[in-house]
């Protein structure tokens, strides 16, 4: 199945999840919406749309009869009222830095884009109890600078924190460089505020860490890419803010060498560890060519790489201490070809822009983001690479990602780069070499990035039908009129 089995509601046709139909948006509910947040928050011209409508990996390009800017959440709450009173989809969108098509609307559905970026308020800090409480709008690194200017850390950290919305993280899932340490966005948050398909408000906004009274309704809406309800508000945890910070970037021999070294490190130094990525030779070619100014921090040509990262609440020399002796260890037992540890905070940095520069240096190609038992990266990376050479002479696996949850990028191009756009053409047999390899090693097709329009109709071959029948038992229980982003997810 794929994206153009969404019919015109997003229902999922024949599969025993029956809606009432969808209507597109009409004049008189643009009439209301208007009266709803003014007329200047209703944007219904293709100029001042047209952002909204293509998703960040420009894979869709839709059209829509307006987008609505709310105020509040009793604004957002009128506003899904009168979508639900004239049966018309709603979409709702953070940044619109999403990588699975979950933010834009799907084709000819006539369906209202609800944009949260005004809702962009820090609305508590409360420092004794760790907690910060923000409206769904406010951009990630504005909530990572207020935690930093309160001495707290604020851990989710990700390639889009600059323009990516926290509403739209919690709803997401999203995971990002930092999971090892402090999980993913779900582990954020304590309590969340949610507006629900039928116009009511969910005010959950607790913040506790204790609450053990029955089923915990927020961690619902997290993952459910607003096809549940609106995430209005949140408050999220904050953590300690670490003082000391060791970055190093090493040639490891192979995938196995990386586990292994991984497993030494947990053990020698615990929850320090905040980051282990994995980055295969072609990613940091393909940067090294995307970014000229950029130089690899190891001499010679290693088949893989891993960016690791430390942080402590101690000085800073007792950790590069500590750090130097488990490097020098590794070494010497050969679990790692060589080291380079940054000296300063520019040099750390520039670590990590060689690894942050990885998506935009392999754009156009067949991407996958899937996880498995960390224990099975390995032979995640051999079995796809070899199923894909086999099936697709000259492929170019790209493959780096967050090594420490199992989470890998499988990005697959051609060793001919004038090969790449017929390997996609022919993604869907790409994707299922993958996905089949990534389900015999007990793993998830989509371990960060969301299901959104793009895996839709690819979860149904991977989750049993008891789960997917569960989803689609909630997803009717919350929005029996089906217009929460109507062809997202289930
Ligand atoms: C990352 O880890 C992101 O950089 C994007 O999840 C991955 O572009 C990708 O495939
Ligand atoms: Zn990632």
């Amino acid at each position: 199945m794929t994206e153009t089995d969404n019919n015109a509601n997003g229902r999922p046709g024949g599969q025993g999840f029956v809606t009432p139909p969808l209507r597109p948006a009409s004049p008189a509910l643009l009439d209301e919406l208007a009266r709803i947040v003014g007329a200047r928050n209703l944007l219904t011209a293709a100029d001042d749309i047209g952002a909204y409508l293509t998703d960040a990996r420009r894979q869709y390009t839709r059209t829509a009869p307006c987008v609505v800017r709310p105020g509040s959440t009793e604004e957002v709450a009128a506003i899904v009222g009168a979508c639900g009173r004239h049966k018309v989809g709603i979409v709702p969108q953070g940044g619109n830095t999403g990588l699975s098509g979950g933010s834009v609307p799907i084709e000819g559905a006539g369906q209202v884009v609800l944009s949260l970026g005004r809702l962009n308020r820090v609305l508590h800090l409360d420092p004794l109890n760790n907690t910060m409480t923000v409206q769904a709008g406010c951009i990630l690194t504005q909530i990572q600078e207020a935690a930093r200017e309160a001495g707290r850390l604020f851990p989710l950290s990700l390639a889009a924190e600059g323009s990516c919305q926290i509403g739209g993280n919690l709803s997401t899932n999203a995971g990002g460089v930092n999971v090892l340490r402090y999980g993913n966005a779900r582990e954020q948050i304590l309590g969340l505020e949610v507006v629900l398909p039928d116009g009511r408000v969910w005010e959950g906004l607790r913040g506790l860490r204790k609450d053990n009274t029955g089923y915990d309704l927020k961690q619902i809406f997290v993952g459910a890419e607003g096809t549940l309800g609106i995430i209005t508000a949140a408050v999220l945890r904050l953590r300690p803010l670490p003082s000391a910070r060791a970055t190093a970037w090493a040639a490891v021999a192979t995938p196995e060498h990386a586990v292994q070294w991984l497993q030494r490190m947990g053990a020698q130094l615990g929850d320090r560890l905040s980051a282990f990525e994995l980055i295969s030779r072609a990613c940091l070619d393909a940067v090294l060519q995307h970014r000229p100014q950029l130089r690899s921090p190891i001499e010679g040509a290693h088949a893989w790489h891993v960016l690791v990262e430390l942080v402590d609440s101690t000085a800073e020399a007792e950790l590069q201490t500590l750090a130097l002796a488990a490097f020098e260890e590794a070494l010497r037992d050969g679990l790692i070809v060589d080291i380079a540890l940054a000296s300063s905070e520019a040099q750390a940095d520039s670590l990590w822009s060689l690894r942050e520069s990885i998506p935009a240096a392999q754009f156009r190609n067949v991407k996958h983001d899937v996880s498995v038992p960390v224990s099975r990266v390995p032979e995640l990376l051999r079995d796809a690479s070899d199923a894909l050479e086999r099936a697709f002479p000259g492929v170019l696996p790209y493959a780096f990602g967050h090594l420490g949850d199992g989470n890998i990028h499988l990005n697959i191009g051609m060793r001919d780069p004038d090969r790449t756009e017929s390997l996609i053409a022919e993604k869907d047999k790409v994707n299922r070499i993958v996905f089949d390899c990534v389900d015999r090693l007990g793993g998830s097709i989509s371990a960060e990035h969301g299901i959104g329009q793009l895996r839709r109709g690819t979860i149904t071959d991977y989750k049993s039908p008891l789960e997917i029948d569960l989803m689609r038992g909630l997803k009717r229980t919350f929005d029996p009129l089906g217009i929460m982003n109507p062809g997202k997810v289930v």
